[in-house]
């Protein structure tokens, strides 16, 4: 079967953001020819958003927008993305990016040269190749040890496990749509363990991680600790998939 990518961006009052991003990844899209389509889930941002979307839509083909009507989390804008991308059988992959620019369209390339080599490539600032720019140590830190303790605890050989800039093939975001309960930031880890826990390939491959320049993250401090307990707590359904999914 021919590769269609779906391209899920979750937003949440990224009107400056996100219709300078789309243009730049249909620049690359370009140059590789892969057939593929944007879905943006919108939770009704006030700065309008979709809005800014779907005039885009008008211009470029196959950029559509789904809006939910509150605030829910990025996890839960990400699984309905997931949910309605995964309804048209032609979609073999989904690819999933934030919209502030900080994943650079640019990097699209080691994506694309992985995708039919992985159940899930995970763009990977912590390898050769990779890293971060305009970060604060804050940020660096945490990113650090949340990664440092999920390889650790999850034995994933991984270096990056916290990033949203990821390619899922069909059976790798089946598996999460399955198995994934939460809703907020600590979905980016879960999604990674349940591909992991079903024994599925994952490949890194190197990004540049710019810090977004316009808008605000929408990450306080109150997601950080919810990350760490997450990352601890999630052990027990970790071996809860891992034996229900045969991979021993
Ligand atoms: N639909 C939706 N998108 C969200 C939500 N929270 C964050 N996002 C989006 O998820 C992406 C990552 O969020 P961001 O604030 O940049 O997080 P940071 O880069 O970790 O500081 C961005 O595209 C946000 O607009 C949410 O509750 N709903
Ligand atoms: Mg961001």
């Amino acid at each position: 079967m021919e590769n269609h990518i779906v391209v899920v961006i979750p937003t949440y009052n990224e009107r400056e953001n996100i219709v300078e991003m789309i243009r730049r990844l249909e620049g690359e899209f370009r140059k590789y020819g892969v057939s593929h389509e944007y879905l943006v889930v919108d939770d009704n941002s006030p700065d309008g958003t979709a809005e800014a979307v779907k005039s885009l839509g008008r211009e470029i083909p196959g950029v559509n927008v789904i809006v939910r009507m509150e605030k829910k989390g990025i996890g839960s804008a990400i699984m309905d993305g997931f949910r309605h991308a995964l309804k048209n059988k032609h979609v073999t992959h989904i690819l999933t990016m934030d919209a502030d620019l900080s994943h650079r369209p640019e990097d699209l390339r080691g994506f694309i040269r992985e995708m039919n080599n992985a159940d899930l490539v995970q763009g990977s600032r912590y390898i050769k190749g990779g890293g971060t720019v305009n970060w604060g140590i804050h940020r660096r830190i945490i990113s650090w040890t949340a990664n440092w303790l999920v390889r650790t605890l999850y034995h994933t050989g991984l270096h990056e496990h916290t990033t949203n800039y990821r390619l899922y093939n069909r059976r790798a975001a089946e598996a999460v749509l399955k198995y994934a309960k939460s809703t907020g930031y600590e979905w980016v880890i879960e999604a990674l363990l349940i591909i992991h826990a079903h024994g599925y390939r994952i490949v890194e491959v190197p990004i540049i991680f710019i810090n977004r320049r316009k808008g605000k993250s929408k990450l306080g401090i109150s997601e950080i600790i919810k990350w760490f307990i997450y990352i601890l707590k999630f052990r027990k359904t970790y071996k809860m998939i891992k034996k229900q999914a045969g991979n021993n």
